[in-house]
């Protein structure tokens, strides 16, 4: 089959256009990765055509052999509908994960994203976290949660708590919390450390300053997750324009009563008095 006639090819180009119509990708900003299927990738095998390996930046063991769609390092995401073979790549992972090399894609040169790092660490640890169900990693520039890394306590206490109270839907989607990564240096292995730390326990890590990324089972589920957090930050930005205190709000025990009613576990440590 041809790549791009492929449905799981179809879906990542869909989440990255559907990305790019939020705004949350200017020119290179944001990146993309998805775990591929065994039976996907023999369905579109006689299309590959394995390049050289090239190191990693770090070691994923557990991702050994493992093919990932990836965007690529300085490409658009406004491109990748429009110019999908040079815009993003099929990779293969070698036994020990220390190696990539490109299979397909990325017709006129370059290398996956910069991120590489941070999204093959965030996937090996949903990997095990989830027992694989986990596929997507999902990362873009989101403007109103970037903006709250300025005024808010960077702790995951505070963006959990803060980003629950403004939507009611908020504790049901991410119900185990946000976790915040302080400024660091993008790109490199120190970042990807931090973030896929905060994986093992949160679907969604904030970078302050710079944007988010969110893990997820597919790309309905890993979209709709970012989409979600972003309004509701969306709706605290116009919250604190309007007035610097809430008059009323989401209280700790309408969160217990939401939790006991719609079967989710609310860690207490996000139910504090304030
Ligand atoms: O691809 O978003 O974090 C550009 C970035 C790096
Ligand atoms: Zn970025």
């Amino acid at each position: 089959m041809n790549v791009l006639d492929a449905e799981f090819v179809k879906g990542f180009m869909r989440m990255a256009d559907d990305g790019w119509k939020q705004g949350w990708h200017e020119r290179n900003g944001g990146n993309l990765s998805y775990r591929i299927r065994p039976e996907e990738v023999e369905s579109v095998r006689e299309e590959l055509c394995p390049g050289a390996w090239k190191p990693i930046g770090t070691s994923v063991p557990k991702l050994g052999g493992e093919y990932f769609l990836v965007t690529g390092s300085g490409k658009f995401m406004r491109n990748v509908t429009v110019k999908p073979a040079d815009s993003f790549c099929i990779i293969e992972l070698d036994q020990a994960g220390d190696n990539y090399r490109i299979c397909w894609g990325l017709v006129n040169g370059g290398r996956p994203t910069s991120e590489l790092p941070t999204h093959l660490m965030n996937h090996e640890v949903k990997f095990t976290a989830t027992g694989g169900k986990h596929r997507v990693i999902y990362h873009a520039h989101p403007a109103n949660t970037i903006a709250l890394t300025f005024v808010l306590p960077l702790t995951d206490e505070a963006f959990t708590r803060e980003l629950w109270e403004m939507a009611t839907e908020c504790p049901v989607v991410f119900p185990d919390g946000i976790g915040v990564v302080p400024w660091m240096v993008p790109g490199g292995r120190d970042i990807a450390v931090a973030t896929s730390e905060l994986m093992k326990k949160y679907d969604v890590a904030i970078w302050a300053h710079h944007g988010m990324f969110c893990s997820g089972e597919d790309f309905d589920l890993t979209f709709g997750l970012m989409h979600t957090v972003e309004k509701s930050a969306e709706i605290l930005v116009k919250v604190r324009s309007m007035q610097d205190y809430k008059r009323q709000t989401i209280t700790p025990d309408d969160f217990r009563h939401l939790a006991k009613d719609f079967g989710v576990k609310l860690p207490e440590k996000f139910l504090f008095e304030k």
